[in-house]
């Protein structure tokens, strides 16, 4: 069954919403917006394919019935085709024919070409198109990393001194234990700032480091080859699980010693103003435990402790420490299996709020099974009754499935492998049905333009990638590819979502550092949220949007925290389907 995204992925931390945007009369703020797209606009993957990708483009419905690919600026044809019949897409208003050049093979740049239209942005054919985004998705991380100096070697334009160094954290009264009474203070350094904002949220960054943890179980080659130029570069860890480990060691700081109960955030009483991280200094505090934290904890350090199990010289004694904190955060859930995050009245920031907690248990209770083979763990998973769904922060069923699926081969009788498999079958199936009968080529459906529906695009793809792997049904791994084309560019605004790649990026995405450092480009790597209708930020932002439809309704503005910001739990499916669609990708085109 699909599932319905309105019932299941809440807003993003709710209470951003009641904060008005108030960085336009601060220094340093740029205040205009980029062009908007032109009316008729061919939407396309502006970065490019793998020889071996299906190939296609979406073309405003006009009198052209077929479409030429030309060698980039030039009038060089290389391919010749047929526009597909004119379908409506209700979620953007257009009548489009896309456009299919899957057989184009030979690597080059090139433009397509159809009569009475501007070319397309140029895009790459070869075998290299996705490195650099996918390396620039995780040193995106490393970007928002607190408590370090971005220096000049790692970070070049974007070098910045350090910001919250949450050495001192004060223990919030809704989280005081005996131990630690209110206003005790703690340590709880490194970790990524969660968005555009300073402040640190479990189970945000737990489904984040997951989702990194997952690219890197299923196509290590690919990440053991990658230099990201951070500071651990050159070291005896591939770089993706240095910066991984970065906010690993956050989290485990987050778990109380005296009980195994976990703080669901680390935070300001309020969000700071539109300044760099150094010059942001609210006293900040550990918000109250709870179920979802500490599930959420017990799934990403179960997960953690098989992926840096082999890396026991490098890190001694660390898989050992991060298997027993998640045993310990499993057992304080058992014991505290409904504690739902209630924000206190003198906490702003936001909420992340899941009064859900199910597939939290089924998450965490399969990853236990899967790192310790302990069949009581698959029973507890309740596996007949989990169902598999699209991932976002509050709703993790799905990962279950997915790590299920990744580890079939190696688990023990315990497990259903049937259902496992059926289970992602089925979800991919849905998914490409929903690819194959949209307009625009994609699986996203109108439904899906919620708040942060980039993500929605990837994680969908993540998923079509584990239905590919398992069943090697080509429909879901070119869905996969068209969700990835979407991010990139095959959307009706016509614009790659990710700053820094493509012809057309965002240029001011709502994140503090972008907006406060002077530099005209935004820090690079990051997806924005994308179009969404609801439009919560309407009244905060100077500029308007050019359209209330769902697939338009995007603003590149800083004012725009409901279309325009960033986050590390949609970077983090940006990362995995980028090396997923390079690593899975055959060589030949068929
Ligand atoms: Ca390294
Ligand atoms: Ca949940």
């Amino acid at each position: 069954m699909r599932h319905d995204p309105l019932r299941f992925i809440p807003l993003r931390k709710l209470p951003a919403l009641m904060v008005p945007f108030a960085c336009l009369a601060l220094p340093g703020v740029a205040a205009a917006a980029t062009p908007r797209p032109a009316s008729a606009t061919i939407g396309i993957n502006q970065l490019g394919f793998l020889p071996g990708a299906a190939k296609v483009a979406v073309v405003p419905d006009g009198a052209a019935r077929t479409f030429a690919i030309v060698k980039a600026g030039t009038d060089t044809v290389v391919l010749g085709g047929t526009l597909a019949p004119a379908a409506a897409s209700p979620e953007s208003g257009d009548r489009v024919r896309l456009a299919t050049f899957t057989q184009l093979a030979t690597p080059g740049r090139y433009q397509l070409r159809v009569a009475g239209l501007p070319d397309s942005p140029p895009f790459d054919v070869g075998a290299d198109v996705l490195q650099a985004v996918n390396a620039a998705s995780i040193k995106a991380f490393y970007f928002n990393r607190t408590a370090i100096a971005l220096d000049e070697r790692h970070a070049g334009v974007f070098k910045r001194a350090a910001g919250h160094p949450d050495t001192r954290v004060l223990v919030h009264a809704s989280a005081a234990s005996p131990a630690r009474p209110a206003g005790s203070v703690i340590a709880s350094p490194k970790g990524w700032y969660d968005a555009g904002d300073y402040n640190k949220y479990i189970v945000n960054s737990g489904i984040t480091t997951y989702t990194l943890l997952a690219a890197w179980e299923d196509f290590p080659a690919l990440f053991k080859a990658q230099d990201l130029n951070i500071p651990e570069s050159g070291n005896a860890l591939p770089d993706l699980l240095d910066e991984a480990l970065w906010n690993l060691e956050w989290m485990l700081t987050m778990q109380d010693p005296a009980d195994g109960g976990v703080y669901h955030k680390l935070t300001n009483l309020s969000f700071d103003g539109m300044v760099m991280p150094d010059q942001a200094t609210q006293p900040r505090y550990v918000v109250q435990k709870t179920t979802a934290a500490a599930l959420n904890f017990a799934a990403v350090m179960a997960t953690a402790s098989r992926v840096y199990a082999p890396f026991e010289k490098q890190l001694p004694g660390m898989s050992a420490r991060m298997l027993a904190a998640s045993k310990a955060a499993w057992q304080w859930a058992q014991a505290h299996p409904r504690v739902y995050y209630q924000q206190p009245k003198d906490v702003a920031t936001g909420e992340y709020g899941d009064k859900d907690v199910s597939d939290e248990f089924g998450w965490a209770a399969a990853e236990l099974f899967i790192t310790t083979g302990d069949a009581a763990y698959y029973k507890a998973m309740n596996a007949p009754a989990l169902q598999a769904t699209v991932p976002s922060w509050a709703e993790v069923r799905g990962l279950a499935w997915m790590s299920l699926a990744r580890h079939r081969k190696q688990l023990n009788a315990a497990a259903d492998q049937a259902l496992i498999a059926s289970r992602i079958d089925a979800l991919s199936a849905s998914l490409a049905a929903g690819w194959k009968k949209s307009a625009y080529g994609i699986p996203m459906q109108p439904a899906d333009y919620i708040w942060g529906s980039s993500a929605v695009a990837l994680n969908q793809a993540m998923v079509l990638l584990h239905g590919y792997r398992i069943t090697d049904k080509r429909d879901y791994l070119d869905a996969a590819q068209a969700g990835l084309d979407y991010a990139l560019g095959r959307n009706a605004v016509g614009i790659s979502f990710v700053t820094g790649f493509g012809a057309r990026s965002p240029m001011h995405p709502h994140h503090r550092p972008s907006e406060a450092d002077g530099i005209a480009a935004p820090v690079p790597g990051w997806i924005v949220g994308g179009p969404q209708p609801a439009q919560q930020d309407k009244k905060d932002c100077p500029a308007s949007y050019p359209s209330s439809l769902p697939a338009k309704s995007y603003l590149d503005h800083a004012c725009s925290y409901a279309s325009n910001e960033v986050a590390i739990n949609w970077n983090a499916p940006l990362v995995y389907v980028s090396a997923g669609v390079q690593a899975l990708t055959p060589a030949a085109a068929k």
